[in-house]
């Protein structure tokens, strides 16, 4: 593979985190990723093997307990863990981006001592919690209710596509605390899953990023300690817009990892299959394929680092970043879902078979055009941007 032109000069942390991330990924998760794919199980050993380290918290503070880099660090580090496997690029993006980014930008510093430290360095595992049965796309219409009775809030409902809820320790959860208010009504907590009243539902049986597990969380009379809300009373639909700002970027280097991943399996096919007397490679057909897919995730990375320059950018200004992380996530996510398609075109039967990952990366490929927001909810937010209807 030809490595591509870019104008951002990586530095020699950048090459060294990326490194650590390729090797590991190799060595340690391409030898088990079908496995977990088939049983769905939780892959603990590998993710506590990432959390050592340092890429279960990249961008926080080392007194935080995470590796202290930027984000242009966290998109390469993830980018190669998702090119061999999405499920364990998953669990990583949440950890990283949905659970420690809103603590470290709204928590206080007793709530990063206790809980970012530990999530940060892979000690413990986190999660984020903003979806209901009933309320997905239009986040501001959940039905799970806090009412604070003295110095507790007691929780109430059913909260659904947590990723990692059947083995995290920690989760943020978004709940409505003054459902009149809709949006405004909203408040995040930080839940720990030991406590009781914290009840792990049905696993969800899924398509692809299957060894991500995923489940509903019910919580009954759970009783959360006013000092385990995160920021005030009514901020809660903006902390989860603000920390999904972050995910989107994770989602688009995940997506972009998948799509490289299925780009090499076609070229390495292209080269050596043979049909009509001819190698693949040699028929236009599948000359134009290759060509569309390494366009496109050219300009997914491209993006996808320009996302990540804004949010290093929006740290000091404290301004926003959702138009490019926007753009990075969908842009990325339908190119991962172009490129798997071709491939498994392109490897005909043997794309179809369980024998070769190709199939893997095509069922996880579906999911980065859906989760942390859809791809008719991404072109709304740019659209609404550039209209300035928001
Ligand atoms: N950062 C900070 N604040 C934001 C924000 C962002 N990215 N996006 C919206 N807000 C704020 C707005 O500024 C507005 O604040 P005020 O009430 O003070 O004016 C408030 O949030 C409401 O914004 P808006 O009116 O745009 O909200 P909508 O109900 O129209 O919803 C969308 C906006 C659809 C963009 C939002 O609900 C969304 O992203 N939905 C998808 C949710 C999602 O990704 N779910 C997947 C969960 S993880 S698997």
């Amino acid at each position: 593979m030809t490595t591509p032109s870019l104008s951002l000069t990586l530095t020699a942390e950048h090459e060294m985190i990326r490194q650590t991330a390729r090797d590991f990924a190799q060595k340690e998760i391409a030898p088990i990723a079908a496995e977990f794919d088939e049983s769905g199980d939780f892959p603990i050993t590998t993710i506590k093997k990432m959390g050592a380290l340092g890429l279960m918290g990249i961008e926080m503070p080392e007194e935080y307990g995470g590796a202290g880099m930027d984000t242009i660090a966290y998109v390469l580090a993830l980018e190669e863990i998702c090119k061999v496997d999405a499920s364990h690029g998953t669990i990583m993006s949440v950890n990283n981006s949905l659970f420690c980014n809103g603590i470290y930008k709204f928590g206080t510093e007793a709530q990063k001592q206790k809980y970012l430290k530990a999530v940060a360095s892979g000690e413990k595992i986190g999660a984020y919690s903003l979806t209901e049965p009933m309320s997905g796309s239009d986040a501001g219409t959940m039905k799970s209710r806090a009412v604070r009775e003295g110095d507790v809030y007691v929780i109430n409902g059913r909260k659904s596509w947590v990723t990692s809820a059947p083995v995290a320790d920690y989760i943020v959860l978004f709940t409505m605390t003054a459902p009149e208010k809709k949006h405004k009504g909203i408040t995040a907590f930080l839940i720990e899953t030991d406590q009781p009243g914290f009840v792990r539902g049905k696993k969800e049986p899924k398509l692809g990023i299957r060894a991500s597990a995923t489940s509903e969380i019910v919580f009954e009379n759970y009783r959360c300690p006013v000092e385990n809300r995160l920021g005030e009373e009514g901020e809660g639909f903006k902390i989860a817009m603000t920390v999904l700002d972050a995910g989107r970027i994770g989602i688009a280097s995940q997506a972009l990892g998948i799509a490289e991943a299925a780009y090499e399996a076609s070229v390495a096919y292209a080269k050596e299959r043979e049909a009509f007397g001819s190698k693949l490679g040699e028929f236009q057909g599948t000359q134009f394929k290759i060509a569309d897919m390494k366009t496109r995730i050219e300009a997914a990375r491209l993006l996808i680092y320009n996302a990540a320059l804004a949010k290093m950018n929006a740290k000091a200004s404290g301004g926003r970043y959702t138009l490019e992380a926007s753009m990075a996530k969908l842009y990325a996510s339908e190119t991962a879902m172009f490129c798997a398609h071709q491939a498994v075109q392109i490897h005909g039967g043997m794309g179809y078979s369980k024998e070769l990952p190709v199939e893997r990366f095509f069922r996880d490929a579906k999911i980065t055009e859906i989760y942390e927001g859809t791809s008719e909810i991404q072109r709304m937010v740019i659209a609404r941007q550039e209209l300035g209807l928001r």
